[in-house]
C-alpha cells in the first residue's frame, strides 16, 4: 500500500472545525487505501513558548482526539514526533540543503512572525517548515492531507526532496498534497474571509471540538452572516452563508445545493438554528468519548509507544540512506 502522513500541533485545549474538516477527517478516510502515519507535533509546537505542563497534557488529549474520531490504532501508526529521533535528524540535512532566501519566502513565519517582530521570533519558527519537509519526507508517503495553509510547506518539501534525489541519488519521493477543495479552508465565524484559526482574535469564531456543545450551538447562531436574507452558497457575497452551508454539508454528506433548496424561503435564523443542532449531535458522541479515552492513560501511552515503533522502522531505514547517501561514515 502507498503511505500517508500527516501532523497537527498539539497547542490548543481541543482542534477546531477547521482542523477536523481541513484534514483529520480526511485522515480517517484515507485509512483503508493508503499505510497511515499520523503524529503529534509536539517539537513543532515549542517553535512558540509553551507551558510544559500544559503541553504534555495538550499530547494526550490530541492522541484522545485522534482516537475518537476514528483513527484506528491497529490501521494506523499515532505517535509523538519527539519519539522519532530521525525527524530532528533529517530535518538537520535538509537546513543544510535549504536557501536562506528560500525559507524566507514561507508566508506562514511571516504571518505568525508578525505580532511580536521577527526578531523576536524563535529561529525554530523560521526553521519549522524544513522539519516538516523531513517529517514527510522520511515516511516516502505518496499524499500529505492537510488544509489548504499547508500547501506552500508541501511545495517547498517537494523542491527539497528533488534537490537532494538531484545531488546524491532518488531517495525520497515527491508527495502530493491531498487538499479536499470544497474543505480546504473553513472560515472564521466572526470574520469569515479569515481562516478559522487557534490564535483568532475572538473565541466565538472557531468551533472547537472538545467544548461544551451548548456553547458551540450558540456560536453557531451567532455567526456573523450579510444583511440578506438568502441561503445560498457565494464566497464573494455571502461568506458567511457560505462557510456555514460548507460546515453543514460537511457534517450531513448532504450537497450545497439540496441545503440550498431546504431553506429557499426561510431565513438565516432557522438555517443557524439546525445547523447548531447537527453540530450538537456530531459533537456530542465525539466529546464523551474522547474523555472516555482520556481516563486510561495507560492504553493512550500504549498506543502512542507502537505507533512510535512502527513510526522509527521506517523512518531509519530513510534515515540510514541519507547519512550514507551525504557522505557519513557508518557507525561500525
Ligand atoms: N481553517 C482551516 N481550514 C482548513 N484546514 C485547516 N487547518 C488548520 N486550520 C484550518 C489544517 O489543520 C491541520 C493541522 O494544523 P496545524 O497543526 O498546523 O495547526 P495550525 O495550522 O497551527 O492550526 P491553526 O488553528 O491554524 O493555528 P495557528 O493559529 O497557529 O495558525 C493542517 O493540515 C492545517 O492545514
Amino acid at each position: 500500500k502507498p503511505r500517508a502522513l500527516s501532523g497537527i500541533q498539539p497547542t490548543a485545549d481541543s482542534f477546531h472545525f477547521g482542523n477536523y474538516l481541513g484534514a483529520l477527517r480526511q485522515w480517517v478516510d484515507l485509512q483503508d487505501e493508503y499505510e497511515p502515519f499520523f503524529f503529534i507535533a509536539d517539537q513543532h509546537a515549542i517553535t512558540v513558548e509553551q507551558d510544559p505542563k500544559v503541553l504534555r497534557e495538550r499530547c494526550l488529549v490530541s492522541a484522545a482526539q485522534l482516537i475518537a474520531m476514528g483513527i484506528d490504532p491497529d490501521k494506523s501508526a499515532i505517535f509523538m514526533q519527539s519519539h522519532v529521533p530521525a525527524h530532528a535528524q533529517l530535518g538537520w540535512v535538509l537546513q543544510c540543503l535549504t536557501g536562506f532566501g528560500e525559507a524566507r519566502r514561507m508566508t506562514q513565519f511571516k504571518d505568525k512572525s508578525a505580532k511580536g517582530g521577527e526578531g523576536a521570533a524563535s529561529v525554530g519558527l523560521f526553521t519549522y517548515p524544513i522539519l516538516q519537509a523531513a517529517d514527510i519526507l522520511l515516511y516516502r508517503p505518496a499524499v500529505v492531507p492537510v488544509g489548504e495553509d499547508q500547501r506552500q510547506h508541501l511545495e517547498l518539501t517537494r523542491d527539497l526532496a528533488q534537490r537532494f534525489n538531484h545531488r546524491y541519488k532518488k531517495t525520497f519521493r515527491l508527495p502530493d498534497p491531498y487538499i479536499l477543495k470544497a474543505t480546504a479552508k473553513i472560515t472564521d465565524l466572526q470574520e469569515p474571509t479569515a481562516k478559522m484559526s487557534k490564535s483568532a482574535s475572538s473565541p466565538n469564531g472557531i468551533i472547537n471540538l472538545l467544548d461544551d456543545p451548548k456553547v458551540s450551538a450558540k456560536k453557531i447562531r451567532s455567526a456573523v452572516t450579510d444583511s440578506g436574507a438568502e441561503v445560498r452558497f457565494d464566497t464573494e457575497e455571502k461568506a458567511g452563508v457560505s462557510n456555514l452551508l460548507t460546515i453543514y454539508s460537511a457534517l450531513t454528506g448532504d450537497s450545497i445545493a439540496s441545503l440550498e433548496e431546504k431553506y429557499e424561503g426561510r431565513g438565516y435564523g432557522d438555517f443557524k438554528k439546525e445547523l447548531a443542532e447537527v453540530v450538537v449531535e456530531f459533537v456530542t458522541p465525539f466529546r464523551n468519548r474522547t474523555l472516555e479515552l482520556l481516563e486510561d492513560k495507560a492504553t493512550l501511552n500504549q498506543v502512542l509507544a507502537s505507533g512510535a515503533e512502527r513510526a522509527a522502522a521506517v523512518a531509519e531505514r530513510t534515515l540510514a540512506d541519507v547519512y550514507d547517501r551525504v557522505g557519513f561514515v557508518q557507525p561500525q
